[in-house]
């Protein structure tokens, strides 16, 4: 028999081909020691891309044939179009039992943008706010507003700001929602005066922004290159420990500013044309073990959805405000619904504009 089967793998090699699984997340959004286990337990192989940008995402995904098999797309806006375009899998559960393991009121919330939650479970979740390294931005302004969006979005703030440097996430998709919240108007507002205003706010504080980064703008903290960064909460945790291990004293904070911090969840989820299909279900049930999944929070610094893991979470990560809000802090959240195609192109343009300094 086994000279039988070494006589067929030799007479056609793709018989004796590793099995892979193609996953694509967002950029310092894994453990590494998860994706080695998941080979070393299951055989199959993990070729791993990354993203820093919901934009970079969609793009890749809503032509087809990414030739994906596990993708990340956040609850709203980004997963719940996908699941509109009849672009990702109906999961079957049967082959991710570990889901049973998800916090019920957490995945009851998400399934607003997933009817029966039939495509997706919460891989992990977070806010958008402000990273500050507190030392320098105090040097240049003493009485700085370090839990208002106002350090950012007003112009007197920002400028003195742009002294140790502003970093803006490159997203018109994750901050346009913060800046119309900001202003007191619907986060999901397509109106155009709504917008309007929105670009109003942006283009007074351009001069004051030196780059443009998502996943970049962890490093530029970490080094200390700028000083005041809106951003994803576990990444400027991520940025404040990198800095501290490279000894150069800086210190970072991460606010979830009080006119409001948008809260989103992750999603892992299945392309419909995904090549290995069998793979992806095995690689998300592995990942959603809970102690795969507190391994993940230690080293991203994000909270995920399983409520089993949080005895194999360090003490010191749970005890992050970005890890486990305080009840205050939760009270600023906010979450955002679906954005129409047309509200979106306009959306994206007014950023295009805002980014090179036309009004
Ligand atoms: C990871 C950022 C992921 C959060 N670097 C965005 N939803």
């Amino acid at each position: 028999m086994r000279l039988v089967l070494g006589f067929l793998l030799l007479a056609f090699p793709a018989l004796a081909q590793e099995r892979v699984v193609n996953v694509y997340n967002w950029s310092d959004y894994i453990d590494p020691y998860a994706v080695a286990r998941f080979t070393q337990e299951t055989g199959i192989k993990v070729r791993y891309d990354v993203y820093d940008s919901l934009e970079t995402l969609e793009g890749k995904l809503l032509a087809g044939k990414s030739g994906y098999d596990v993708v990340v797309p956040t609850s709203e806006p980004t997963f719940s179009k996908l699941v509109r375009a009849g672009a990702l899998l109906p999961l079957d559960r049967a082959k991710i039992p570990n889901a049973a393991g998800l916090d019920p009121a957490l995945m009851r919330q998400v399934a607003s943008s997933d009817p029966g939650n039939a495509h997706g479970a919460i891989y992990l979740w977070g806010t958008i706010g402000l990273g500050v390294n507190e030392a320098r931005l105090k040097a240049v302004a003493p009485d700085a507003p370090l839990d208002s969006w106002d350090l950012l979005f007003k112009p007197e703030w920002a400028r003195k700001a742009a002294r140790c440097g502003i970093t803006m996430m490159d997203s018109a998709i994750d901050v346009i929602p913060t800046v119309l919240k900001y202003l007191g108007r619907n986060p999901d507002s397509t109106e155009a005066a709504d917008l309007d205003a929105v670009a109003k706010t942006l283009q007074a504080i351009r001069p004051s922004i030196r780059s443009f980064a998502s996943g970049g703008a962890v490093e530029a903290m970490a080094a200390g290159e700028t000083c005041l960064v809106l951003s994803y909460s576990g990444d400027v945790i991520q940025a404040g420990v990198r800095a501290e291990e490279a000894g150069k004293g800086v210190k970072l904070r991460y606010s979830a500013p009080k006119e409001g911090a948008q809260l989103w969840f992750d999603m892992l989820a299945i392309p419909a044309d995904a090549p290995h299909a069998a793979e992806a279900h095995a690689f998300i049930n592995f990942v959603l073990k809970p102690e795969i999944m507190a391994g993940i929070t230690n080293q991203v610094r994000y909270p995920n959805a399983i409520p089993a893991s949080a005895p194999s979470i360090r003490p010191d990560v749970a005890a992050e405000p970005a890890v486990s809000p305080p009840a205050d802090v939760r009270a600023r959240f906010f979450t955002i619904g679906p954005v129409s195609p047309e509200a979106s192109r306009a959306r994206a343009r007014m950023w295009a504009r805002f980014k090179a300094g036309r009004g």
